[in-house]
Order: C-alpha cells, then sequence, then structure tokens
C-alpha cells in the first residue's frame, strides 16, 4: 500500500483487526456546529424535522451535506482503508431527538448494499455529541469476519431501522464497545461489523450522518446486475472501473428543483436495490417529506 494519507499503521491495523476505529477528528467542532446551523435553518424553514426520505441520500439534497461527504480529511482516512477510486452509495442522516426512545437494532450495513466482494466502510460523522446518555453507536468489536448474517424480523415503532430488520445473532451489551463522539469526530466501521445504538436520554438533538463508502472494484451482486435494480452513486475520487453504479450528480444549492429531482432519483434506485434484495428497509422512505 501507498503511504498513508490519514491515518497512522496501527489505526489501518486497528480498523482491519476490530472492524471499527474511533474517534477520527474530521474538522473543527465550530465547522460542525455551523454544518449543524445549516441543517437546521432548512428545517426551520419547511418546518419540521428532516424526515423520510430527506434522511437518505442527504448529499444529493443539500451542497453543505456534499461538502461534508468529499471533505479531504474523511475521503483521506477512507483511501487509507479502501483505497484511491472511492464511490458514496448511500448516506442516511441519523437524527435522535432529545428525550426519544429512538434506537438502532442490531444489524450490519452489508445487509442492504448487496455488495461483492463485502468491502465496504461507513464513515459515522457527529454535527453534535453523541454520548453514552444521547445513545451512541455501539460496535460488537470482530464481528466483520463473520460474514453476512442472516436477519430476523423484529418490528417496532421505534427502531430507527423501520423495516426491524436484526442480525440473527445473540448480542449482549457487555461484549460490545460504545463510540462516542464529539461534534466534527467520526467513527469508521466495515459493512460487515454488527452494530446498533440505543435511545437518546439526554436533552439535546444526537445528529449524526453516516456515509457509506465503496471502493471502485466492488460491484452490485449477480442478482442486482441481472434484474437491473441498480442503485446510483457517486464517484467522489479516483475513477470509476464499471457501469455498475449510475452516476449522481452533486447538488448545486440547498433543495432547489434540480437537486430535488436528482435526490428523489437517487432515493428510489436505493429503494428498488433494497426491494429486490427482498428487504422491506426501504419502508422509511414511504413516509412523504411533510408532516
Ligand atoms: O446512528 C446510529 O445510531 C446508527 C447508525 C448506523 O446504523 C450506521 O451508521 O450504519
Amino acid at each position: 500500500m501507498n503511504h498513508p494519507k490519514m491515518l497512522n499503521a496501527a489505526q489501518i491495523q486497528s480498523f482491519r483487526d476490530n472492524g471499527h476505529l474511533t474517534p477520527v477528528r474530521v474538522m473543527a467542532a465550530e465547522e460542525a456546529t455551523g454544518y449543524r446551523a445549516k441543517l437546521e435553518a432548512f428545517e426551520r424553514q419547511q418546518g419540521f424535522p428532516l424526515t423520510g426520505n430527506q434522511r437518505a441520500k442527504t448529499y444529493l439534497l443539500f451542497s453543505w451535506a456534499y461538502e461534508i461527504l468529499t471533505h479531504p480529511t474523511i475521503l483521506d482516512a477512507v483511501e487509507d482503508l479502501i483505497g484511491p477510486d472511492i464511490l458514496v452509495y448511500h448516506w442516511t442522516s441519523w437524527i435522535k431527538e432529545p428525550n426519544s426512545k429512538s434506537f438502532v437494532s442490531w444489524h450490519q450495513d452489508a445487509t442492504y448494499f448487496g455488495l461483492e466482494p463485502l468491502d465496504q466502510v461507513t464513515a459515522w460523522v457527529a454535527l453534535s455529541q453523541a454520548t453514552l446518555q444521547s445513545g451512541c453507536m455501539r460496535v460488537l468489536p470482530g464481528s466483520h469476519k463473520l460474514g453476512q448474517l442472516p436477519v430476523d424480523l423484529k418490528p417496532d415503532k421505534d427502531n430507527l431501522l423501520s423495516s426491524g430488520q436484526t442480525a440473527k445473532l445473540s448480542v449482549a451489551d457487555k461484549d460490545t464497545v460504545p463510540m462516542p463522539l464529539q461534534p466534527g469526530e467520526m467513527s469508521l466501521h466495515h459493512t460487515c461489523t454488527v452494530h446498533g445504538s440505543p435511545g437518546n436520554d439526554s436533552d439535546f438533538r444526537r445528529i449524526g450522518f453516516c456515509l457509506d463508502f465503496v471502493p471502485a472494484h466492488v460491484k452490485p451482486n449477480k442478482h442486482l446486475i441481472e434484474s437491473g435494480a441498480l442503485c446510483s452513486a457517486l464517484l467522489v475520487r479516483g475513477k470509476l472501473h464499471h457501469d455498475y453504479f449510475p452516476q449522481e450528480r452533486p447538488p448545486a444549492g440547498i433543495a432547489d428543483p434540480d437537486s430535488v429531482r436528482e435526490h428523489e432519483a437517487g432515493v428510489e434506485s436505493y429503494r428498488r436495490m433494497v426491494q429486490a434484495l427482498g428487504h422491506m428497509t426501504s419502508a422509511r422512505f414511504d413516509k412523504p417529506a411533510a408532516q
């Protein structure tokens, strides 16, 4: 491997051994607070919090989200883990309101992506404090070595994974580790790392974005290619290796009509892809962006 750009050798080895790495400082806390202000200005303008499909592929809707996505520190760290040719395949905005029971059940990101090989890294970027009290993410170290696990259906109205799909594995809290973050820090986890998070018992919003990156050699699996249910993606560094990820266009503004159209098309391609995989995880995107 070439000389790492951002992570040191011990951090890279730790990610390979444990399937996660945290915390990594991306930007100053003030810069993160500035992005939070842009998010919340939009929420005030529309009159309700980010909701429904606005939570998915958010980088196609807002130029400030695209700026976070392409932050050089994030891409340098991701490059150190998956190489120089990088696409973003998905993004979920995970916001837990103060004193909310919203939780995320134990799962692997690989379940929803249909990618081969299982080589994908997610960066979770904090815009507010993610603490034990506000429901930071927890991971099961080493679980990335288990490969793709089957899932159980455990529907629960408070599960932010609205499908209720949960990895078929008995996970004891004591075997997991929390990944608390300060605003402007990120954690990184492998696509097969089992992770989840409890509710927010604090009196502040827990705001984090997960950015799902794939190295350009990875492809949709055979079933997705044959059924044509290809999820769009966006090259963020380096070059494409194939045409199986229809290319997206970055947003020009803040939820302007062109970006809204591009975002809807991107989310629709994601929804078709997860449905072709037989998952119902896209149910949350069925909610209109209005309340
Ligand atoms: O934000 C959370 O608590 C869960 C996030 C998650 O599941 C992910 O980043 O893949």
